[in-house]
């Protein structure tokens, strides 16, 4: 079977041009794939190390770490993890119902496969952390607690959205649970999440409050060809901000392997170059993400600055509900679909009789009766004013578009025949 790092996987999804102009697929070093065990730590130098306080790799305290109890987690998380992974996969398979019903606008991009990384970070995080995401948004805000009902109306428009129906599928936010987006252009919430951290630590040092509050940060695995992650992971380092950056490395940016277009493929190490930790985790093993979240988070909050971790992923399906996903080679899709982090999560609770079969359809009734409800409540939320259309958009909210009356001119009958002269 191919796997996504084999040199012989075939260059699926790129035009004749980009065949000529692009190297081959290289093979990575074997201990690369799947797991915490093989990875190598690269440490600092030691010009590094005598300018900064010492980094340690956080896999390696992972490792050093003898558990009391073998379980790596209990009873109450393991369902709390459970729960979280298939309220993500849940509503996703609703939205690709409703996007093909018509019910949703624009490009709709879907978590699929990923869950382990959102549900692995997010379940550790307290509600005054932030969490800043992609265009791939709707599990992370879900996993931070913004709720279905909210995210769905969002995704159709509506009013009751967790942006009033303004922001869609992409821009996911709330203030409330410091759910900071929801970006559409890759690289964009890399700089809003350097700012984030850099709050929390402006507050503690400078303003002397009593805050340890962190930002993670999910990205994808294109997005760390752009400049912005660069820019961030210096300043992250430079000034020691509580951030994690998490690259959930799915193999695909659209159409093109990561093996094609990135120059090192082992995207961790970027971390020690800068001056912090970078861990290479399996990011379809939800308890493996959480080791390593554990640590990263912790050392965040303690003060100790920054880390980058890459999380091995896939997505299930096409890059957004309008790809129909033909480019990814089948053999890879099925390795991937055999290694689902919510199968694997459900195997570990039962094998170590942490729960029953049961249980686990319980929380499965539980989470697919929210999601239709979530539906439901959409549907019938209504659809914004059409004065919203004008809000956010100029500084002067009696500027332009205001009519004699105070109300947006766009609430006017004659709307259509011109705004300009209020
Ligand atoms: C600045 C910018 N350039 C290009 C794009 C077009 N674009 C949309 S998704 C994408 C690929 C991103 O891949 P990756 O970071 O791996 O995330 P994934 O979709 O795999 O989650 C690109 C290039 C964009 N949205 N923003
Ligand atoms: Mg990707």
């Amino acid at each position: 079977m191919a796997t996504a790092f084999s040199a012989t996987l075939p260059l699926h999804g790129s035009s004749q041009e980009n065949r000529l102009l692009l190297p081959p697929t290289r093979l990575p070093p074997p201990s690369f794939l799947g797991s915490t065990r093989s990875l190598p730590i690269r440490r600092l130098n030691h010009a590094h190390a005598a300018r900064r306080s010492p980094v340690v790799a956080v896999q390696e305290i992972v490792k050093e770490k003898k558990p009391t109890n073998p379980l790596l987690i209990t009873k109450e998380e393991g369902l709390v993890l459970y729960e979280d992974m298939i309220l993500g996969r849940s509503f996703e398979d609703m939205c690709a119902q409703m996007y093909y019903r018509g019910k949703m606008f624009g490009f709709v991009h879907l978590y699929n496969g990923q869950e382990a990384v959102s549900t692995g970070f997010i379940k550790l995080l307290t509600k005054s952390d932030s969490v800043v995401s992609t265009y791939r948004d709707h599990v992370h805000a879900l996993s931070k607690g913004v709720s279905a009902r909210a995210v769905m109306s969002e995704l159709f428009g509506k009013v009751t959205g967790c942006c009033r129906g303004q922001g869609g599928s992409m821009h996911m936010f709330s203030k409330e649970h410091n759910m900071l987006g929801g970006f559409a252009f890759i690289g964009e919430g890399i700089p809003v999440a350097t700012g984030a951290a850099f709050t929390s630590k402006y507050k503690r040092e400078v303003l002397k409050q009593d805050c340890d509050d962190v930002t993670v940060a999910f990205f994808g695995d294109g997005t760390c060809n752009n400049g912005q992650f660069y820019e961030c992971l210096n300043m992250a380092a430079l000034y020691k901000l509580p951030i994690i950056f998490v690259v959930e490395n799915n193999l695909w940016a659209i159409g093109m392997s990561h093996l094609r277009s990135t120059s090192d493929p082992e995207i961790w190490k970027k971390g020690p170059a800068f001056g912090m930790p970078g861990v290479h985790v399996d990011g379809m093993d939800v308890l493996k993400v959480r080791e390593v979240a554990k640590e990263a988070v912790s050392r965040a909050r303690r003060g100790e600055g920054p880390t980058l971790v890459e999380c091995e992923t896939y997505r299930f399906r096409g890059h957004s509900l309008a790809d129909p996903d033909e480019l990814r080679d089948a053999a890879e899709k099925a390795k991937y679909a055999a290694r689902d982090p919510i199968t694997a999560l459900k195997k570990y609770l039962i094998e170590n009789k942490l729960a029953n079969e049961g249980e686990l359809k319980t929380i499965e009734k539980k989470i697919d009766d929210l999601v239709e409800e979530a539906v439901e409540f959409a549907d019938a939320s209504p659809q914004p004013g059409r004065s919203q259309l004008l809000e956010n958009v100029f500084a002067d909210p009696k500027g332009f578009g205001i009519g004699p009356d105070g109300r947006y001119r766009c609430e006017d009958p004659k709307f259509t025949e011109g705004t300009a002269q209020v």
